[in-house]
C-alpha cells in the first residue's frame, strides 16, 4: 500500500514537474489572415514589428493572399474561433454594422493622421464596443493602406477622366461588399465586386476596364503591368484595422495585453510611414514604368461622390453627429 502510493505519488509529481514548464512555455497561436502578399507594408510591419513584441507568449502565424480565409470572411472567422487576427476594412465591418459605413465613404477622411485621430477619439469608443460585444472582434489600431485612385487599362488618349462623368460605363473592379460597390458607383463607374487575388488576371484579360487602390498596392501587385493609366482621385484615404480575437485577448494576463496593444500600435505606426514614403516614392517609379499619372478635377470628383453618400441609405445608419466629430478632427 505504502509503495502504492509512493508509487502514484512520484507519478504525481513527475507529470507536475513536466506539466509546469510545458504549460510556462505553452503559447497562443495567432493566426493572421490577409488578402494581401507579404511583401505590403501591412504584412511586413505585423511580421517584424507585431511578431516578435509578442514572441514570449504567442507565435504569429500570418497567411497571405487570403490562402486560410478568403476576403471578406475573416471577421466572421474570427467570430466562430476559426482565426485570431485579420487586417480589416470598415467595409467588412459595415457588413455587420452599417454604421462603420461612416469610415468606408469617400472624402471623409483626409489624411493618415487624420485616421489616427478619429481612430484614437472617444467618437470610436461605440464603434469599438459594437465589434467587441456583438462580433467578438476588438480592433486594435488603425492601418494606414493610402489613396486610393482610379487606375484603368485604357490610355490617357482612349479615356481621360477628369469628372465622375467620364467613368460612365467603366468596368471597375471594387471589393465585394456592398459598401465597396456603393463607393464605385458614387464615383460615377459601373463596379463590378471581384477579389483582390483575382485583378491581376482581370486587368489582364480585360475582364474588367480598371480597379482602384493606393500606389503601393499597384505596384506590389504588378498591376502596372497591365493598366496604363492611374487617374489621381484620391477617393479614399483608406484604411485597415487591426482585428483581434476578443476570446483570445480575454485569456492574456493584463500585461500580455498590454504588450499586444504596444505592438499593434507599433506595427501601424511602422507601416504607415513606409506606405507614406512609397506614396510618394512611386509616382516617378510608375511613370518609369510607362504609365500616365494625372490628377482630375477633384472638386467635381468630391462634390459627387459626397452628394451621393449624404443622399443614402448609408448616411441614414450614422450616429448623429459622427460626421461632424470626423470633421472637426480634420485639419
Ligand atoms: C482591395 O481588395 O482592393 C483591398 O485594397 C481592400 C482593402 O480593404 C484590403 O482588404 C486590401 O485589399 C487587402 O489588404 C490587400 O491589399
Amino acid at each position: 500500500m505504502g509503495f502504492n502510493l509512493t508509487r502514484r505519488a512520484v507519478a504525481i509529481l513527475a507529470v507536475a514537474a513536466f506539466a509546469a514548464p510545458a504549460f510556462a512555455q505553452d503559447k497562443v497561436t495567432l493566426r493572421m489572415s490577409t488578402p494581401a502578399s507579404d511583401t505590403d507594408q501591412r504584412s511586413v510591419a505585423l511580421a517584424e514589428v507585431f511578431g516578435p513584441a509578442v514572441a514570449d507568449f504567442a507565435t504569429y502565424e500570418p497567411h497571405y493572399n487570403a490562402s486560410l480565409i478568403q476576403q471578406n470572411s475573416e471577421l466572421e472567422a474570427i467570430a466562430s474561433g476559426d482565426l485570431e487576427m485579420s487586417i480589416a476594412s470598415a467595409q467588412e465591418l459595415a457588413q455587420y454594422f452599417p454604421e462603420f459605413s461612416i469610415f468606408a465613404t469617400g472624402y471623409v477622411h483626409q489624411d493618415a493622421d487624420h485616421q489616427v485621430r478619429v481612430f484614437n477619439d472617444p467618437l470610436m469608443d461605440p464603434f469599438k464596443k459594437m465589434a467587441e460585444d456583438e462580433l467578438g472582434v476588438k480592433l486594435l489600431s488603425v492601418m494606414y493602406l493610402g489613396r486610393r485612385h482610379v487606375n484603368l487599362r485604357q490610355t490617357k488618349d482612349e479615356l481621360t477622366v477628369m469628372t465622375p462623368a467620364d467613368l460612365a460605363g467603366v468596368n471597375l473592379r471594387m471589393p465585394g461588399t456592398d459598401a465597396w460597390q456603393f463607393l464605385g458607383k458614387a464615383l460615377g463607374a459601373n463596379p463590378t465586386p471581384l477579389a483582390f487575388t483575382e485583378v491581376y488576371t482581370a486587368l489582364q484579360t480585360g475582364s474588367v476596364d480598371g480597379q482602384d487602390n493606393p500606389l503601393p498596392t499597384v505596384v506590389d501587385q504588378k498591376f502596372y503591368e497591365v493598366t496604363n493609366q492611374i487617374a489621381l482621385t484620391s477617393h479614399l484615404v483608406d484604411l485597415n484595422y487591426i482585428a483581434f480575437s476578443k476570446a483570445v485577448w480575454d485569456s492574456l494576463t493584463p500585461e500580455q495585453q498590454e504588450a499586444v496593444q504596444a505592438a499593434a500600435d507599433a506595427a501601424a505606426e511602422s507601416a504607415r510611414l513606409k506606405q507614406l514614403q512609397l506614396e510618394e516614392d512611386l509616382v516617378a517609379f510608375l511613370e518609369g514604368e510607362g504609365l500616365e499619372i494625372y490628377e482630375p478635377d477633384l472638386a467635381a470628383f468630391r462634390e459627387h461622390v459626397q452628394a451621393q453618400y449624404l443622399d443614402s441609405e448609408y448616411a441614414a445608419s450614422w450616429p448623429e453627429g459622427v460626421l461632424e466629430k470626423i470633421n472637426a478632427l480634420g485639419n
